[in-house]
């Protein structure tokens, strides 16, 4: 069995991580569980791909191990794209999902279905001990909703409702989330340029 670190301190990225590669002959540690979590990682990048490289290529110098990292957020149209790679930060690291999704739902007060077009956006990076770094893409596009629904998923999931479904994010079960989420794509992605790599 291989282990891999993902340098993430978010739990329900974790879960979804270990959910959507299991049974491929790996176990993944989060940084808690290499007792890395104090590690500071300075996410300057300005895109999802660039922050993503960061967080990988800080623990990989660090370890000297291979390492996988997400940067990933919400981007909305209305918005100009907003929270986008702040997703984590917006309205401030330690205010509750519940406050920043009920801000997004305000500011879409009175806009109509067709302008409420979001997407969330996962870019997973692969840092080597030797300096190369690989990075994929996974998007899923879906709509603001009205109000908050669901209990599943976690951070905005709650709003971000997926037409073809008829629900949001949250009220999908874990397996049907990760079948269809940018993550789930972008893991996909990564899964197969290991493959390429004969690491997995
Ligand atoms: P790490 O950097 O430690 O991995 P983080 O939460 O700070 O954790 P990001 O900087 O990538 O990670 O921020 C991503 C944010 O985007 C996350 O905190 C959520 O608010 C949001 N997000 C990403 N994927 C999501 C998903 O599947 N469902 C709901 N919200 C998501």
């Amino acid at each position: 069995m291989k282990k891999i670190i993902v340098a993430t301190g978010n739990e329900g990225k974790m879960d979804e991580i270990r959910q959507i590669l299991q049974g491929e002959g790996i176990t993944f540690a989060s940084l808690k569980d290499e007792n890395l979590q104090d590690v500071e990682i300075v996410e300057d990048g300005t895109t999802f791909e660039e922050n993503a490289i960061i967080k990988a290529r800080t623990i990989s110098d660090l370890t000297g191990q291979m390492v996988l990292a997400d940067d990933s957020g919400l981007e909305v149209d209305y918005l100009n794209g907003e929270p986008g790679i702040y997703s984590a930060r917006y309205l401030g690291e330690d205010t509750s999902y519940r406050i920043k999704n009920n801000h997004i739902i305000s500011l879409l007060e009175g806009v109509p279905d067709e302008q409420r077009t979001a997407r969330f956006v996962c870019a997973i990076a692969c840092a080597f001990p030797d300096g190369r770094t690989i990075t994929v893409r996974g998007v899923i596009e879906g709509r603001i909703g009205y109000e908050e629904k669901g209990e599943n998923g976690f951070g905005y999931d709650p709003i971000f409702y997926v037409p073809e479904f008829g629900c949001t994010t949250a009220e999908l079960t874990p397996e049907q989330k990760n079948k269809v989420s940018h993550r789930g794509k972008a893991l996909t992605k990564m899964y197969q340029e290991l493959q390429k790599e004969g690491i997995v």
